[in-house]
């Protein structure tokens, strides 16, 4: 560790912490010091396969020592396993099969081939492997998988023009290539900038763009990993798995479909509580309830709104986790009532670290039952945290998931509506080294035993688990609410994210916009930053600018580290606050087409903010675009990212466009030079969208394309629970001077609006006819009842 992050770290721990953290790492270096496998040194490629058995939905391939497994679980999904290897316990996966698929096979000169109605695969004896189309578009080229020890190495070939997407949450340019990334979580200390790797959580997954296709591959070996995309051979990735069996799934089709499927693999993000996509308020430091009252009045005066607030590690007693600081929080139930009155939901902290303290009653159970990871010698390993010394779950244990669930039982009865879950990678302080469990502590692995390397990364995915599946026991009507720092893919079923402790830099918010991309395109879709930055003090201006960006992005939270600057959003004054006001209602006014785009997360796995070349994959000018995002199929957000700009270059995908603020309509693809005041971000609006937003109840935008169609979707419900449900869709058609609004209800959930407004863009009104009956409109907007279809003539 470097000495200035050294010194940042002890502004937070303290010197008696920082003393023990030498002790941690003694520790940790003993308990990793048992002898290993006699160490192989050189990479070892598979002998040849030998014989080929058919499976109904693939084949099995064996040599003298290793086997393939190719299994079809849909025609454009496939599930390939190397052995040997301890094959992954399936806690990534929901669905061992997607859809019955009709597979063919047949001896070629140097192997076999196997091919669904998608899918061609070349299997080679020697272990190379080529997919193909059935027409032979040849979209991905693996060399034979070599072995040392226990390890695997694997080689793809990359196209000169491919692109690569993913592998989950980085401080790293949205295209990939060219770099080497670790896959093991890890809490980079105090703050991170961009270039910073491994990060809190990892997705072994890539999505590859290139001339033949688009495919997605993830690897479900949760291993420590090592992903080199092009960087030691610019035409190839290398990834190194140190264990495991080298299982992994390849996905062919366009980008939309590859996350629909992958999601309908390793589970679909669930629909979130309303609220959670309002804005939340945070600070390491809140350490009173009347520090809360406080924050909460001074929101309500300058007519802020607020939608969750958010307790740190300070409302608990001594750190220790599942209590409450009965002097300063001396009625935490009171105060969750008294918020949610005013329509602000509670969400508290917990880290995975039990204080290790005989007077503690979740130390105690814990012990007793055995709860806690353990060396390979059996005494229970402990680890150094906030509390002082700890021990820690092991959630790969179904009985300490449970035993662990219940204790959110006490919070949700003190009126708690959500969890936040920090230090999960997990964390530990050490004065040097990894700041995690030795690598030799055991893990229950549902039984069938294990130890940290093949734990580590998925120990923050079942912390969640655990959480998740409790709530869902005692709370059956409502969605539970998570939000954690470390997970693993499938984290998406349990959890929402934030990118942790990023620093207080211009250089920090624009990778800020790569990395909510690329976990978007990891599978996780809901995540955001600390607006401002964890660790600094950013200036007016950089808060501003970042505040506006979260604005359009799914978790939306301002947060900071203890001793920084108070960052509440009238500390700036004037015109800050009125910007951030601004910016706070127009999130609020988006609510019900964020909401309709979370349902469709929920259908689909298709994350609320894309990269620009969503649906447009062909296009490469689009491709390393990360300063700028998609919210939905309607918005494209420009973010300025540059100290002092007042104006940005955004580049217009094809297709007409209009500017949000000013309803210019304006012609993609190309450059334009958008102005950018602080009061402003450039936004544009796709031509043909029909976007909903709350304004004098219900307000649908129409933005009239000049020719063709466009449509636009609401989804309503009661905002939590699992109750009816309404889809709404709404379908524009342009023909010369006449718009159609046509309205496609479907659902159960009451329509709530007697009547509401339409709002025209780029079309003035000279007549309506609603449902068959002229009716006398005049300018862009106008109150309507509900209706099956309207005809709009354009004033000429
Ligand atoms: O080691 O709980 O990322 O959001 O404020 C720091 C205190 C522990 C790290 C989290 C941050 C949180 C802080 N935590």
């Amino acid at each position: 560790m470097d000495p200035r992050k050294w010194l940042l770290a002890l502004r937070f721990v303290g010197w008696r912490t920082a003393g023990r953290a030498v002790r941690a790492a003694w520790e940790r270096d003993q308990a990793e010091r048992i002898p290993g496998p006699p160490q192989v040194l050189s990479w070892q490629p598979i002998d040849p396969l030998e014989h080929m058995v058919p499976l109904p939905d693939g084949a099995r391939f064996t040599g003298p020592n290793a086997e393939l497994e190719i299994r079809f679980l849909a025609p454009e999904v496939l599930r390939l396993s190397w052995t040997p290897g301890l094959l992954p316990l399936p806690y990534a996966i929901v669905r061992e099969t997607l859809e019955e698929t009709k597979v063919s096979w047949a001896p070629q000169p140097a192997g076999w081939m196997l091919e669904s109605p998608a899918i061609r695969i070349e299997v080679n004896a020697d272990g190379r492997l080529r997919f193909q189309t059935p027409a032979g578009r040849l979209w991905r080229e693996e060399d034979p998988p070599e072995r040392r020890g226990e390890a695997w190495r694997h080689r793809v070939r990359l196209r000169p023009e491919e692109r690569l997407y993913g592998l989950g949450e980085r401080a790293a340019p949205l295209n990939r290539r060219g770099r080497t990334y670790r896959m093991w979580n890890r809490d980079p200390g105090g703050s991170y900038g961009p270039n910073v790797d491994p990060l809190y959580l990892g997705v072994p997954l890539w999505i590859s763009v290139h001339a033949e296709g688009v495919y997605l591959v993830f690897y479900e070996n949760p291993y420590d990993a090592a992903f080199d995309l092009g960087a030691s051979e610019p035409d190839a990735v290398q990834v190194t798995f140190a264990g495991g069996a080298l299982r992994y799934y390849v996905f062919y089709g366009s980008l939309e479909g590859l996350l629909a499927r992958y999601t309908e693999l390793t589970g679909r993000p669930p629909l979130p509580p309303r609220w959670a996509l309002g804005f939340h308020q945070s600070r390491w430091s809140y350490g009173s309830a009347e520090e809360v009252r406080e924050v909460v009045r001074s929101f309500r005066e300058h007519h802020l709104p607020l939608h969750a607030l958010h307790l740190d590690i300070d409302y608990m007693d001594g750190y220790r986790v599942f209590t409450v600081d009965r002097q300063r929080f001396p009625d935490l139930a009171g105060l969750t009532r008294e918020l949610e009155g005013q329509g602000i939901r509670t969400v508290v902290i917990l880290d995975p670290g039990v204080k290790i303290d005989p007077g503690y009653s979740v130390y105690q159970e814990g012990m007793a039952r055995g709860a806690f990871c353990r060396l390979p010698d059996g005494r229970v390993y402990r680890g150094l945290v906030w509390p002082g010394w700890c021990v820690f779950p092991d959630f790969t244990d179904p009985s300490v998931r449970e035993w662990w669930g219940a204790h959110y039982q006490a919070l949700l009865e003190m009126g708690v509506a959500g969890f936040w879950h920090d230090m999960n990678e997990p964390t530990t302080f050490a004065a040097w080294g990894e700041p995690t469990f030795p690598r030799t502590v055991r893990h229950e692995m549902e039984g069938r035993g294990g130890d940290h390397l093949e734990a580590h990364n998925l120990y923050g995915l079942l912390m969640n688990r655990a959480a998740w599946e409790a709530l869902r026991r005692m709370q059956p009507d409502r969605r539970p609410f998570l939000l954690t720092r470390s997970g693993w893919a499938g984290i998406q079923r349990y959890a929402w994210n934030w990118t942790g402790d990023t620093e207080s830099t211009w250089a920090a918010l624009r990778q800020t916009i790569a990395t909510v991309i690329g976990l978007g395109l990891s599978g996780i879709p809901y995540t955001g930053p600390d607006i401002g930055g964890f660790s600094g003090a950013p200036s007016a201006e950089l808060f501003i600018r970042w505040f506006q960006a979260a604005a359009f992005m799914p978790f939306f939270r301002n947060h900071a580290a203890k001793g920084t600057p108070r960052r509440e959003p009238w500390v700036f004054g004037e015109p800050a606050l009125s910007i951030l006001r601004e910016f706070l209602e127009l999130r609020v006014r988006l609510l019900p087409y964020l909401y309709t785009l979370a349902w469709e997360a929920a259908q689909t796995g298709a994350p609320l903010v894309r990269p620009l070349f969503w649906g447009n994959e062909d296009d490469a000018s689009l491709g390393e675009i990360e300063d700028a995002f998609l919210l939905g199929p309607a918005l494209l957000v420009a973010p300025v990212v540059e100290e002092g700009a007042r104006a940005r270059k955004v580049f217009l995908p094809s297709g007409e466009w209009y500017d949000f603020w000013e309803d210019r309509r304006l012609a993609g693809p190309g450059f334009i030079e958008a102005e950018a005041p602080l009061e402003r971000i450039p936004v544009f609006v796709r031509a043909g969208s029909v976007l909903p937003m709350a304004e004098d109840g219900l307000t649908l935008h129409l933005y009239a394309p000049s020719a063709g169609e466009g449509e636009g979707t609401l989804y309503s419900d009661a905002g939590d629970g699992f109750g009816p449900y309404r889809v709404d869709r709404f379908r524009m058609e342009r023909e010369e001077d006449w718009l159609w609004l046509r309205w496609i209800p479907e659902g159960d959930f009451p329509w709530p609006w007697e009547t509401f407004t339409l709002r025209l863009h780029g079309f003035a009104v000279a007549r309506a006819v609603i449902d068959g009956q002229e009716s006398s409109i005049q300018g862009d907007r106008f109150r309507v009842r509900p209706f099956q279809e309207i005809r709009l003539e354009e004033k000429t």
